[in-house]
């Protein structure tokens, strides 16, 4: 298009966000008009009540679209005219598409972890498999593990309704009872091959771990969706013991490389993107 791309993210304290600068990288480096810009919650005095003003005022201004963060994914769904069957399945809308006047909610997270996780961890066992978090990442987290064959997912939140939601709405899309809730996490750790955070711990801004220390051991997977630091405490806990890890990194750059895609229409440059998120 000669038109020229314009987005944006809304949410709450996401000053530290790499994504502005992944799609600017990458549509310079295709030769598009490309501008992203942030709509931070928490910098303009507002919560997610604002969204109707703030997605109408984007659609005036005729912004492509927006990825949409903590704590708005769930939010946003009822002010939207459709959804990818991805996002309805999952519960969270993570990018808004505006086309002829209609607003269009997809998610990138699913594939973005599910990406991550077949490069990272593609050949883990996987019978039973511990995660932390219920929210809007941690749904579109869940999906992917459970596309990606895990057998048993147990899921723990520090709203119990709120994991016992999520595994009621797995087990409807994926059939039998593949996902559970909460229960005993010292026995849930016991039996898991892997771990998943998708819980904010462990951001700079929340610091800790999701889980006791004592709960890990050198058998297990641990997987994590923070990107910021790379490095989690739980992460650097883990490959103390000798664990196999992955990072956030890859789920961060390919939630952007699909975002990317649906608003500019145009395929990204994964490995770019990769690297270009590495040298940052
Ligand atoms: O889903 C993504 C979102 O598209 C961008 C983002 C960020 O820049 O911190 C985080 C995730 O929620």
């Amino acid at each position: 298009t000669t038109q020229g791309i314009l987005a944006g993210l809304i949410g709450a304290g996401i000053q530290a966000s790499r994504t502005p600068a992944m799609h600017e990288h990458e549509g310079d480096a295709q030769g598009l008009r490309y501008l992203y810009r942030l709509i931070d919650l928490d910098q303009l005095k507002l919560d997610s009540g604002a969204l109707p003003d703030l997605l109408s005022a984007a659609e005036r201004m005729g912004f492509t679209g927006l990825n949409i963060t903590f704590p708005c994914k769930q939010a946003i769904i009822p002010l939207l005219d459709e959804l990818s069957d991805e996002a309805r399945g999952i519960g969270a809308v993570n990018t808004v598409v505006f086309k002829d006047g209609k607003r269009i909610g997809h998610n990138t997270d699913c594939l973005g972890f599910l990406e991550g996780f077949r490069r990272g961890l593609g050949d883990v066992p996987r019978h039973q498999v511990v995660q932390m978090g219920a929210g809007g990442a941690g749904a579109a987290v869940a999906h992917a593990l459970l596309s990606e064959g895990v057998e048993q997912l147990s899921i723990f939140d520090v709203e119990p309704a709120r994991a016992q939601a999520l595994a009621a709405s797995l087990n409807k899309h994926f059939g039998s009872q593949r996902a559970q809730a909460g229960g005993d996490l010292a026995s849930a750790m016991a039996n898991a091959d892997g771990l998943v955070n998708t819980t904010p711990m462990g951001m700079a801004k929340l610091p800790g771990m999701p889980i006791p220390k004592e709960l890990l051991r050198a058998a297990l997977w641990v997987a994590e969706i923070v990107y910021f630091p790379l490095e989690t405490e739980l992460l650097r806990e883990a490959r103390a013991l000798g664990c196999r890890t992955l990072d956030g990194g890859n789920m961060a750059v390919f939630q952007a490389v699909k975002a990317f895609e649906l608003f500019s229409g145009v395929e990204a440059d994964a490995q770019r993107m990769l690297d270009h998120f590495h040298s940052m």
